[in-house]
């Protein structure tokens, strides 16, 4: 964990104690702990104001919320992927009994690319499961004709794209649902947490009940559901953290932009960009390590460890490379050059609100020297 001489990779935002005590009497006075509570009713409905999106249901974290989404989609078979994910993503897939499909992604959003899914698609394929990766916006547009074209269902992996938009608003309003994360390490945390976010209010319900064992009511049990409730205290972190959030927005952009403003003229690292969105959310700092630098990307993030540095190679192994998904017809390096390509060059520096312009001087000067 995070100590004065070391700099991590993230590092999460909390509220203040004394915010949080009038919460906790209240959590104490009502002995209300979970299963839909006062508090948990009044983060749901701020979270969906905040998002702009119009039904939400906040779930214990985001792979509980994918694997409840995908059930009730009713996915079977098949489901297309990318293999540039955190495990989750697939994970999630296996826990519900459907194989995942890996295609290849885009080299400039490092998100699936629309015509590799088309060319994954089988008899047996009935979904598509892209992430918003790092909170750049996948080609939402290529990936609806797709699924139009071939009847398939879209499921958004949208762990890192709390608030972020597009001109539309919030990217989570893009496919049939999708889910965020509100894990520590994301740009809005409930220490674990999530949500699905749901076209309907129909929807909305189904999710609620799936989330709580499929309960109807005392006596009825409509569908086999799963414990993914979010707790009051968990519930009341994330309103006190709404409070908070665009600053902590606001500090991440700041520490974006130094970087960007300082690795610019620096040959062999390229900043990943998040396209053309109307607001970003500045979750992550990758970049892309190349050839023309004069260390690996596993040199350079060594170099940058034995000084304290912990950046880390988010997402390196791709998901199809590990034994246990490498076994797949599509997990083969010549399915998903672009997407092997990618990780073994990408690199996440450290990038949080209180990352300080001193670490963040330290850091770049490590990077200047190791470009030496
Ligand atoms: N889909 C995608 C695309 C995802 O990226 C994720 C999660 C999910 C789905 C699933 O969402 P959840 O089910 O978690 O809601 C971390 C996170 O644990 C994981 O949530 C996240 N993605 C992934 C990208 O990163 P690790 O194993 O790399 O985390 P860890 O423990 O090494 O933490 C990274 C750094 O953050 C540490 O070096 C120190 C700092 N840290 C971490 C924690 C947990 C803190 O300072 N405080 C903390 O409490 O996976």
């Amino acid at each position: 964990m995070p100590d004065d001489n070391h700099i991590f990779v993230s590092r999460p935002v909390l509220p203040s104690q004394s915010e949080l005590l009038p919460l906790l009497d209240e959590i104490w006075a009502s002995a209300t702990l979970t299963n839909n509570g006062p508090i948990h009713a009044r983060f749901e409905a701020a979270v969906a104001g905040y998002l702009g999106v119009e039904q939400v249901s906040v779930v214990a974290n985001a792979t509980l919320g994918l694997m409840l989404a995908l059930r009730q989609l009713g996915a079977t078979g098949e489901v297309i992927t990318t293999p540039f994910s955190f495990v989750a993503t697939a994970h999630a897939l296996k826990w519900t009994c459907l194989e995942p499909v890996f295609a290849d992604v885009d080299p400039v959003t490092l998100n699936l690319d629309p015509a590799a899914i088309e060319r994954a698609i089988t008899p047996r394929t009935t979904a598509i499961l892209p992430v918003h990766c790092f909170g750049a916006r996948c080609d939402v547009e290529g990936i609806q004709a797709v699924a139009e074209r071939h009847g398939l269902k879209v499921l958004y992996d949208a762990a890192h794209a709390f608030a972020v938009q597009d001109d539309g608003g919030s990217i989570l309003r893009h496919g049939d649902m999708s889910v965020v994360s509100f894990h520590a390490t994301k740009v809005f945390n409930t220490f674990e947490g999530g949500a699905v976010i749901c076209p309907d209010r129909n929807v909305k319900l189904a999710i609620d009940r799936l989330r709580n064992f499929g309960i109807v009511d005392e006596v009825n049990v409509e569908s086999v559901g799963l414990n993914a409730k979010l707790s009051e205290l968990a519930s009341a972190i994330g309103l006190l953290q709404l409070r908070h959030v665009d600053d902590a927005i606001t500090r991440r952009a700041r520490a974006d932009g130094l970087y960007r403003e300082r690795l610019a003229d620096m040959a062999g690292i390229k900043c990943v960009d998040s396209g053309n969105l109307v607001r970003r959310n500045f979750y992550s700092f990758p970049v892309l390590v190349g050839e023309d630098f004069p260390m690996t990307r596993d040199a350079l993030c060594d170099f940058l460890r034995g000084h304290g540095i912990h950046a880390r190679r988010y997402f390196f192994p791709l998901i199809s490379n590990l034994a246990l998904y490498g076994d797949l017809p599509s997990a083969s390096w010549a399915n998903l050059p672009v997407a092997n390509d990618i990780s073994s060059r990408i690199l996440c520096l450290p990038l949080y609100p209180d990352l300080s312009t001193d670490d963040q001087e330290r850091i770049l000067g490590l990077i200047r020297q190791a470009a030496s």
